[in-house]
């Protein structure tokens, strides 16, 4: 009997409590004011706590809505006709993770999409139909499959279709971590295309054969002049570097760089290429920069969190920061993937876990 009084009248002295907090909170946020205490575990977490979920996106599923957009809008109208990849525990913020955005991006034959800069950063990555080309300060590139494209910070950029069939291409900027910084710039350029000024292939003669001009200088954090990495090239140095044994947590995966500075091609995004041979299972591992990944050759799953996600040609999937990601392939695969690395890196914060 005294107990369970005893009890009560420390609840009721708890509850007075707390009424008196909430109070105090009501009170103070008349002026803009919030107690730290109720959400340092929030905002200090153990570990990474990302608002963002795996997900994935099957090329074969979607391909049909990219189309369907281009019977409902044209490309100069869309000025970029793209329907965006959202995080599916992020809808509404045109992101794919915190700091990157990606979308998939349509132009029909004849078509061309205007030519603009922004402070922005973007990466492109062609997944389908051939015959368009991005044009990048001046000079074109003709875009294949596979093809890593870059528009740094401020470059001129424009596209067009001058073949057959649609194209498609995933689309990588670095829109959310500008919007963060509310250092978004833009501009139009006074026409459509770009006049060129170099004859297509110059920067990759000119930057890309472990070659630069006797007197270049670059900044450590400069975006590289190369634009266009060719999947050719990517392809013929993962299968020269697979006759060797496998790592264990990443198969044989390689790092697109500035080839004058060995940074990342550009200071806010870091790509990568891999080949895992078939058969291959990866010892599960973990990174602060949430990546994602598109599977451009073969076929395997990704295990994310526990749980699998399947993946074939062009499919699109996405791996939160610090979440266990364990690669099987069934065929010999070859994956395109992309992050906000360089930037962590920079700041001090990127870390990664090798797990066994
Ligand atoms: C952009 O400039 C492109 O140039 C694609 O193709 C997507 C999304 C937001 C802002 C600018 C492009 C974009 C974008």
């Amino acid at each position: 009997m005294q107990g369970s009084q005893t009890l009560s009248a420390q609840d009721s002295a708890k509850d007075a409590v707390k009424e008196q907090r909430a109070e105090f909170y009501c009170r103070i946020s008349g002026n803009h004011l919030t107690p730290l205490w109720e959400v340092l575990g929030a905002l200090v977490p153990k570990s990474p706590k990302s608002p963002a979920v795996p997900a994935l996106w099957r090329y074969a599923d979607v391909r049909e809505q990219v189309m369907e957009a281009g019977r409902l809008i044209t490309a100069e109208e869309a000025e970029r006709r793209v329907l965006i990849l959202e995080n599916p525990a992020m809808r509404g913020n045109s992101s794919i993770t915190q700091s990157l955005y990606a979308g998939l991006q349509l132009i029909l034959p004849g078509e061309v999409a205007p030519a603009h800069r922004h402070s922005q950063s973007a990466l492109r990555l062609v997944l389908d139909g051939e015959g368009a080309y991005t044009a990048v300060d001046g000079e074109r590139t003709t875009m294949r499959r596979g093809d890593f494209i870059i528009t740094p910070s401020w470059t001129w950029h424009d596209h067009g279709n001058l073949g057959s069939e649609p194209v498609v291409w995933l689309d990588g900027l670095d829109i959310p971590t500008l919007r963060f910084f509310d250092a978004g710039f833009a501009e139009h350029g006074s026409a459509a295309s770009q006049q060129a000024a170099r004859p297509e292939g110059d920067a990759l003669a000119r930057y890309g054969h472990n070659l630069v001009p006797v007197d270049l200088k670059q900044a450590p954090s400069d975006p590289t002049k190369v634009f266009v990495y060719p999947f050719a090239e990517t392809k013929e140095a993962l299968e020269g570097i697979a006759r060797t044994e496998a790592d264990a947590h990443f198969g044989h995966k390689l790092r697109y760089v500035n080839p004058a500075t060995g940074a990342s091609p550009m200071p806010t995004i870091g790509a990568f290429a891999q080949l895992l041979p078939e058969g291959f299972v990866s010892k599960p591992y973990r990174s602060t920069d949430s990546t994602v990944y598109v599977c451009l050759e073969g076929k395997g799953s990704a295990q994310v969190g526990g749980e699998d996600y399947a993946f074939g040609p062009n499919d699109i999937f996405v791996v939160p920061s610090w979440h266990e990601l364990r690669l099987r392939a069934e065929a010999k695969t070859i994956l395109f993937s992309f992050s906000d690395r360089p930037m962590q890196q920079a700041l001090g914060l990127w870390r990664e876990e090798k797990m066994q």
